[in-house]
């Protein structure tokens, strides 16, 4: 008998249901959850819809983050029906200005062995403290809040054997860079990347977050590292030696793929527009003429790294023709470069400082010009994410985007000279003063309502037949941020879904949305990796109550593929790919049958206006049928209520 990856030991204890094999379905336990105000309103909008008196999982936190701007009263009701909700179930709050998400909560609250179940897609952030952290939409959260196990497909586990240590100017996201650049952004779908070997004790926790966070860009369901020395040097820095505990994978541990990677060999790399995996040294496009230079986002805005860019940028200053930004990752990081002098270093050099938020990189805000290249340590430059439609958006390590900012082109940091040494931590009391603990008894606390907070649309449960218009034909990698764009006028009405599903493929096809309830609703036709990035519920409910009946794609990205199933959309993959580019746009496609044909995982289309029939399955478990089959998770938690049985 093999030992057991780290992966499968947190999965065992964890389990609730199912065989712990690749491939199976499973449940697990979930232990920690983290909402951001972003897809929060909606999630808790659907944990209140469940009657429940009070969050059940060991700690539930409410993040403020993402939609800081407070351009009208939209989002200042969110953030104020967030802390009401929050106090009202037994939900941590962290104040807008306390951290973005991850970085916030690998500071405060991540643990080893642990679940962690996020509504975000970079939840992973915490693997790197040998957690088992998952991002997952706002339903799934809001049911593991309820106490429900979280469904998944159990991974497959790939593990990532680090030897060597990374050269002075080679950073933590020229090793993710790199493996993005060898496996693309669906090379690690239904994977867990479990890093071993004796190149991880020479990582600190913040440079093992940037990695593991941007394992979601491989498509990944999650990313771990062990928990070592280091680990317990770190969490006893942020005063929680007690949240430490030994783990890693047992010596004869079975992996489903091994791959090796040198530390030593890692050169500085940069991911050109408009996809993450669009990868190559930094060397081999230096000279590019750059805009703007943002460092920050949860992938790269911890001390260790503004430390990094304080100690480059002393007595330098920012190139005339570029703008730089600096966000911190939280509210610690930003108390520590104040007192080490990193802070002073950077205004000195001219770039902005920003405040402690997501910021520019989900579009809240510094919009490069037109035509404009951005460098940014961030992890998406899915096109028209930064806000401009034909910006160009570069992502690199922090040590390349100052070496731009310097130089005003894209420039191999290892052309600046000898690397200063930094330390990953500094001194920095404790502070909680970003944080608001829940009353032991929330019972009397009013939950506050904006006018811009809108109930959840519902539907009905799925019709016999399914018949509609292919009212769009997409490519392959179709990103959340095509189907539900963000940014800062769009973000704000994530907690109404009316006013939002105008804006529905937006950035692809402007008249979609009004085409969509013309017709009376209809399917999407996709490539592959439908639905990659975010994991935005609003790219599943926005087009559910356009009236999306089913997406039929060549393969799913795995969060939104859940997402749709939670609202009630069928996910329908080809069976013969060739069938693609049989199906026009505009065609009128119909399903008979369709409840017998999700049972059966077969069903046929008929393609009316070409006239002819093919094949597509629905891969999903038996309860994603059951949901399905209900029009949505919320539904059939009511009707099982209805018949008196125990959600499960
Ligand atoms: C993102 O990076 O795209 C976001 C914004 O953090 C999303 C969540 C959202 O859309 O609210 C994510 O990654 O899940
Ligand atoms: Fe925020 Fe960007 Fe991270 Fe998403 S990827 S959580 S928008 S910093």
């Amino acid at each position: 008998m093999m030992g057991d990856t780290l992966t499968y030991k947190i999965i065992k204890e964890h389990l609730v249901e199912g065989a712990p094999a690749p491939g199976e379905p499973i449940s697990l336990r979930i232990d920690q959850t983290l909402t951001q105000d972003a897809t929060g309103t909606v999630a808790y909008l659907q944990f209140e819809a469940m009657g429940v008196d009070r969050v059940k999982t060991d700690l539930a936190v409410s993040y403020v983050d993402h939609n800081m701007l407070q351009t009208g009263y939209e989002s200042s009701d969110d953030h104020r029906y967030l802390q009401s909700v929050a106090a009202r179930y037994g939900i941590v709050f962290s104040r807008p200005g306390n951290g973005i998400c991850h970085q916030a909560h690998l500071e405060r609250f991540g643990a080893p062995g642990g679940t962690l179940l996020g509504s975000d897609s970079h939840t992973p952030t915490c693997g790197a403290l040998g957690m088992l952290a998952i991002g997952a939409g706002g339903q799934d959260v809001a049911c593991a809040m309820a106490g429900m196990p979280f469904s998944l497909t159990a991974p497959s586990v790939v593990e990532v054997r680090l030897s060597g240590r990374l050269g002075p100017w080679a950073g933590a996201k020229d090793v993710i860079l790199q493996l993005l650049r060898r496996l693309g952004v669906k090379g690690g779908v239904e994977k867990v990347f479990e890093y071993t070997g004796p190149g991880v004790h020479a990582l600190s926790v913040p440079q093992r977050a940037t990695i593991t966070n941007m394992g979601t860009e491989l498509g990944a369901t999650s990313s771990v590292f062990p928990a070592d020395e280091e680990t317990e040097r770190w969490l006893a820095a942020q005063g929680r030696a007690e949240d430490f505990r030994a783990l890693a994978a047992d010596a004869d541990a079975e992996y489903d793929e091994t791959i090796q990677l040198d530390l030593s060999g890692v050169e500085p790399m940069i991911a050109l527009p408009h996809s993450p995996d669009n990868v190559l040294p930094v060397r081999e496009v230096a000279g590019r003429r750059v805009d703007q230079v943002c460092v920050g986002s949860c992938t790269n805005s911890s001390y260790g790294d503004l430390a990094l860019v304080g100690a480059l940028l002393e007595g330098r200053r920012v190139h005339r023709d570029v703008s730089m930004t600096v966000s911190p990752g939280s509210r610690r990081v930003l108390e520590m470069i104040t007192r080490d002098g990193a802070l002073a270093a950077i205004l000195k050099a001219g770039a902005r400082v920003l405040e402690v938020a997501c910021g520019p990189c989900i579009g809240m805000g510094q919009c490069p010009p037109s035509g404009g290249v951005t460098l940014r340590t961030f992890n998406r430059n899915f096109e028209g994410r930064t806000g401009t439609p034909d910006a160009l958006c570069y992502l690199c390590s922090p040590a390349t985007a100052v070496a731009a900012a310097l130089k005003g082109c894209i420039t191999d940091p290892r052309d600046l000279g000898t690397a200063p040494e930094v330390a990953s931590a500094a001194e920095a009391p404790l502070d909680d003063s970003g944080i608001i603990f829940p009353p032991a008894d929330g019972s009397a606390v009013q939950v506050k309502r904006g006018p811009n907070i809108k109930p959840i649309p519902r539907r009905g449960p799925m019709p016999l037949t399914l018949r509609g218009e292919a009212l769009l034909k997409a490519g392959d990698n179709v990103t959340t941020d095509h189907i539900m764009p963000a940014g800062s006028k769009i973000l704000p009405l994530r907690s109404n879904i009316p006013a939002i599903s105008e804006h529905v493929f937006e950035s692809v096809d402007p008249g979609f949305a009004r085409r969509a309830v013309e017709k009376g609703g209809g399917f999407v036709v996709a490539g592959e990796n439908y639905g990659q990035g975010s994991s935005r519920e609003h790219a599943a409910l926005a087009p559910m109550r356009l009236g999306l009946l089913g997406v039929i794609a060549k393969s799913f990205a795995r969060i939104h593929k859940a997402n749709l199933v939670n609202f009630g959309i069928a996910p329908l993959l080809f069976s013969d790919p060739a069938d693609y580019e049989r199906v026009r746009q505009g065609d009128l496609l119909c399903i008979e049958e369709a409840g017998e044909g999700i049972r059966s995982g077969r069903l046929s289309v008929n393609d009316e206006t070409a006239g002819f029939t093919f094949e597509v399955r629905c891969e999903l478990s038996g309860h994603q049928k059951d949901i399905l089959l209900a029009g949505g998770r919320l539904n059939l938690i009511h009707m099982e209520h209805q018949e008196g049985m125990a959600p499960t």
